[in-house]
């Protein structure tokens, strides 16, 4: 018999990559997609346009974190081997503006979703999309599994109270639930309000349209552990595969600045760049010089900004024989390159 897997969050940039891969091995998949005004399918568009897969081994089911009837309910019906919760606010930066929902959605519905697993018929193995914000201001660096949590955004306090909860039913009633501490990864499917990705769409608009208005960024000396969300679903699913339920830090364990993820990736698209601290340029080019202008733009900063978070991998490279494998350079030009073709597509 197949294995059937239900994933929170298919839609999303990892749900959709998931998707793919568990397809890939055989697995009937099931997701949950939400209502909303437009259709936001477009990173499982391929999926659903597949007369093989559409219908057959892969089933969308309507609903919403804070329905959890509804949720009972789907999972009732398809009884699922494994459960990936990816869904939820994703956004620490929009998390101080809308933090009760954020908290609902990350944290809350978390709790809720493990309430309707300890009811279900036969054992389920839920994975628990963690974040590397639960460690927020860490006291050591890299951090790793053991690492104190010290979150610094609501998205982040919400990220620690379902990683704590997770834990605690393992413990208590002996299911098989695991989080994946994740550290940030990227692709062409990142949404476009991610850094990573406004940089990869303004390099591939800057190419195109020389005369395009500016990038403007925040904190460019922020450092994050960034790797390629393809090869980090690869390890979701690893995760429930182990015999015991553990939690596991997926890093890349390097460290790149926002200025110079910035820097590979307008190289990858032939352009040099100069930064405009006043946050006053007009166009993209500086006609002097013929580089690129991003300007610096207050707007963009947080209240409280996560600092120092390298993951430390070696846990999951010892048990899971997983590694994040492609570099910070390799990503921002794979990154541009999509985004370039897709401008010569349109
Ligand atoms: P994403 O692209 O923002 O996707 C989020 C998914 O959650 C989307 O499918 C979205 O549906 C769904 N969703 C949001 N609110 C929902 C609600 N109220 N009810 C039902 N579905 C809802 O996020 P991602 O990058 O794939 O990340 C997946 C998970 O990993 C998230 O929990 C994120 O916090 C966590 N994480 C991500 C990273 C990273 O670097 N990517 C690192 C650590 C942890 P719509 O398409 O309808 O909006
Ligand atoms: O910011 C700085 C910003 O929004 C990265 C989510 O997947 O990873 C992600 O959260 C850094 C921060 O990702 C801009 O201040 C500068 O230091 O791309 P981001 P994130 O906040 O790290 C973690 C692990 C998750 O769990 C989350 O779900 O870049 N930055 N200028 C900027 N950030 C944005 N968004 N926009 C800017 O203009």
């Amino acid at each position: 018999m197949r294995p059937t897997a239900l994933i929170t969050g298919i839609t999303g940039q990892d749900g959709s990559y998931l998707a793919e891969w568990l397809l890939d091995r055989g697995y009937t998949v099931h997701g949950l997609v939400r209502r909303a005004s437009t259709m936001n399918r477009s990173r499982i568009e391929h999926l659903r346009g597949d007369a093989e897969i559409y219908g057959k081994r892969l089933f969308l089911h309507y609903s919403d974190l804070h329905d959890v009837t509804t949720l009972r309910r789907i999972l009732l019906r398809i009884n699922p081997s494994e459960v990936y919760h990816l869904a939820g606010q994703s956004h620490v930066g929009l998390s101080f503006e809308i933090p009760e929902s954020t908290f609902h959605e990350v944290a809350s519905a978390t709790l809720g979703l493990l309430e309707i697993c300890r009811d279900l018929p036969r054992p389920v193995r839920l994975y628990h999309a963690s974040s590397s914000e639960v460690f927020g201001a860490p006291r050591e660096m890299p951090q790793n599994e053991e690492t104190p949590m010290r979150p610094q955004s609501p998205y982040g306090c919400a990220k620690v109270f379902a990683t704590n909860v997770c834990s605690v039913y393992r413990a208590a009633y002996g299911l098989f639930i695991a989080s994946g501490i994740a550290y940030n990864h990227e692709s062409p499917r990142r949404g476009e309000n991610f850094v990573t990705r406004k940089i990869s769409l303004a390099a591939a608009r800057a190419a195109k349209q020389p005369d395009s208005a500016p990038l403007a960024l925040g904190n460019l000396d922020a450092r994050r552990d960034w790797g390629y969300a393809k090869e980090y679903v690869e390890a979701m699913w690893r995760i429930l595969q182990q015999d015991e339920a553990e939690d596991f830090v997926l890093a890349s364990g390097q460290l790149c600045t926002v200025r110079d993820f910035a820097q590979a990736a307008y190289a990858a698209a032939g352009m040099e760049v100069v930064f405009e601290n006043s946050g006053v340029a007009e166009v993209g080019i500086e006609r002097r010089s013929g580089k690129v202008v991003i300007v610096v733009n207050p707007e963009f900063f947080r209240p409280v900004e996560s600092h120092d978070l390298c993951g430390n991998p070696e846990k999951a490279e010892r048990v899971l024989k997983w590694s994040a494998r492609t570099t910070h350079g390799e990503l921002a030009a794979l990154m541009v390159e999509a985004d370039m073709a897709a401008w010569r597509q349109g």
